[in-house]
C-alpha cells in the first residue's frame, strides 16, 4: 500500500514541486484546492491524472483553511499518513493590507488542520509539516538565524505564522502529534509567483531585453536575503516528516545577497550590466553594457540593437517606487541550517547561480512565447505588480 499524502496549498509553488516529488516516491497525493473564477491549477495540470482512471494516485478536493467543517471532513476522508500544510496567503506586503484574513488563513488555519487531526483520533497516524518561515525571525536578534533564535517578527504574516510555528509545538507536546515546523527561508524557482521579488525581477529582465517592458520598478533596494531553490527546500519538508522524533528545523543556503545583487546577477546571466546610481527613492538602474555573445545565446540577436540603443540612450531600466515600501521591513535574512545538514542530512543542490540560471532560463522563455503571441496579433496582458 503506497502512502497518503494530504498537501494543502498545493496549487502554490512548493505545493507543486513536493506534489511531484511525493508522486516519484510512490506516495498516493491529495491536495486542497480554493474555488477560483478561472481555474487556477496551471502549476499542478502537468501531473493530473483522470479520476476515473483505477490506479489513479493524485486527487483534488475543494476546500480552504478558513473552513473548519470543511477541512476536517477531508482530513476524514483521506486519512492521510502524512499532511503537509503549505497553505497560506503567503505574500509580506499583502498582508499589511488583509491582516485580518492572514490571520485566519495562516494562524487560525492551522489550528483547524491540528484540531481535526486530535478530533478524529488521527494523532497516531498523520505526521503533520507545517510551513513557518525566516520572517519570524524578523527583526533578526541574532546572525546568522538557527532554531534557537529568538523570534521577532515584522508584517501581518509573521505574526499569523508565529501563532501557526507555536500551535504546532504545543499540538506536538500536548497531544504527542507528529507534527514539526520547517523554518524555511525564502525559496524561489520558475514557478515562483509573478509578485514576489526574485521572479518580478527575472520575468522583467526577460521583457525589457524583449523590447515589451520599459522598467522594471521596485522597492527597498538595500534588503538581505537567503535565496534558495524551491525543489531543494521540498526535498527537506519530506525529509522532516520521515524523522523517527518530529522537531523544528531552518532550511537555508546560509548565503544573504541583497536584492540590487540579485538583479545585476539576473541580468548578467543574458549578458546585461547594469549600473546602479544615486541613493534612496533616486537610485536608479542603467544598462551600461551587453555580452552580445551570450545575450544572443540566451535571448537571441534580433534584440540586440534595441539594448545597444538603451546603452546609448542611458535609458533608466530600474527605478524605485515607494508603492513597493513595507511599512516595517525586513532588512536581512542569512540562515544556519547546520541542524538539518547534520540529522536530515539535507544539502542543497542549487546555488543562487543556477537558481538565477533557471528562472531567467524559464522567464526568457515565457516571454519569447508572449512576443510570438503578439507578433501573430493575439492580446497579451501586462500584468504589473
Ligand atoms: P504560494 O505560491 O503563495 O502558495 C500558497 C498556496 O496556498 C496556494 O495554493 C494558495 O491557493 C493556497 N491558499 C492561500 N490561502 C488559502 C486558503 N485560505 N485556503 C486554502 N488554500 C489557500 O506559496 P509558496 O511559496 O508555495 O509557499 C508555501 C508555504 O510556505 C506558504 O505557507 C508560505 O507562507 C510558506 N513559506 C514560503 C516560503 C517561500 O520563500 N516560498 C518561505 C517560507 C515559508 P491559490 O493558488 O488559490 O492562491
Ligand atoms: O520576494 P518578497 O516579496 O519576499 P519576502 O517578503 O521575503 O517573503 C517571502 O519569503 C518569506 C520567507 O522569508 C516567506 F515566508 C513569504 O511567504 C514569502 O515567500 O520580498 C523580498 C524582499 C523584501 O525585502 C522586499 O521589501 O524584496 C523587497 N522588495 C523590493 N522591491 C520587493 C520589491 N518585494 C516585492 N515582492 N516586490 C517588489 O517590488
Amino acid at each position: 500500500m503506497s502512502k497518503v499524502a494530504l498537501i494543502t496549498g498545493i496549487t502554490g509553488q512548493d505545493g507543486a514541486y513536493l506534489t511531484e516529488y511525493l508522486l516519484k516516491q510512490g506516495y498516493t497525493v491529495h491536495g486542497i484546492k480554493r474555488r477560483s473564477s478561472l481555474i487556477n491549477t496551471e502549476r499542478i495540470d502537468h501531473l493530473y491524472q483522470d479520476p476515473h482512471v483505477e490506479d489513479a494516485g493524485f486527487f483534488l478536493h475543494y476546500g480552504d483553511m478558513t473552513d473548519s467543517m470543511n477541512i476536517t471532513r477531508i482530513v476524514q476522508e483521506v486519512q492521510p499518513d502524512e499532511i503537509y500544510n503549505l497553505a497560506a496567503m503567503s505574500h509580506v506586503k499583502v498582508s499589511f493590507d488583509t491582516p485580518e484574513y492572514t490571520a485566519n488563513a495562516d494562524g487560525i488555519g492551522t489550528l483547524r488542520l491540528l484540531e481535526a487531526v486530535r478530533l478524529l483520533g488521527l494523532a497516531n497516524k498523520s505526521r503533520v509539516y507545517q510551513a513557518s518561515t525566516s520572517e519570524l525571525f524578523g527583526l533578526v536578534q541574532e546572525v546568522p538565524q538557527r532554531e534557537t533564535t529568538p523570534f521577532y517578527p515584522r508584517s501581518p504574516y509573521g505574526v499569523a505564522k508565529m501563532y501557526a510555528y507555536w500551535i504546532t509545538v504545543n499540538y506536538r507536546e500536548a497531544y504527542h502529534l507528529h507534527a514539526s515546523n520547517g523554518i524555511l527561508f525564502n525559496h524561489e524557482s520558475p514557478i515562483r509567483g509573478e509578485t514576489f521579488l526574485t521572479r518580478k525581477v527575472t520575468r522583467a529582465l526577460s521583457r525589457i531585453a524583449m523590447g515589451v517592458q520599459e522598467k522594471l520598478f521596485v522597492g527597498n533596494l538595500s534588503g538581505q536575503r537567503d535565496w534558495g531553490h524551491a525543489k531543494d527546500y521540498v526535498r527537506a519538508m519530506f525529509l522532516i516528516v520521515q524523522q523517527d522524533e518530529p522537531s523544528d528545523y531552518v532550511i537555508a543556503t546560509g548565503v544573504t545577497t541583497t536584492i540590487r545583487d540579485f538583479i545585476k546577477k539576473a541580468a548578467a546571466e543574458i549578458g546585461l550590466e547594469i549600473t546602479f546610481t544615486g541613493e534612496g527613492m533616486n537610485e536608479k538602474g542603467y544598462i551600461t553594457a551587453v555580452d552580445e555573445k551570450r545575450f544572443t545565446e540566451m535571448v537571441g540577436d534580433e534584440y540586440i540593437e534595441g539594448t545597444r540603443e538603451k546603452i546609448r540612450k542611458k535609458t533608466e531600466t530600474v527605478g524605485v517606487d515607494a508603492a513597493y515600501f513595507r511599512p516595517t521591513e525586513v532588512d536581512m535574512l542569512i540562515g544556519d541550517a547546520t541542524k538539518a545538514r547534520t540529522r536530515l542530512g539535507w544539502e542543497p543542490r542549487y546555488d543562487l547561480a543556477g537558481l538565477i540560471a533557471d528562472m531567467m532560463q524559464g522567464d526568457v522563455k515565457q516571454v519569447k512565447k508572449e512576443v510570438y503571441l503578439k507578433k501573430g496579433g493575439f492580446y497579451t496582458p501586462n500584468y504589473f505588480e
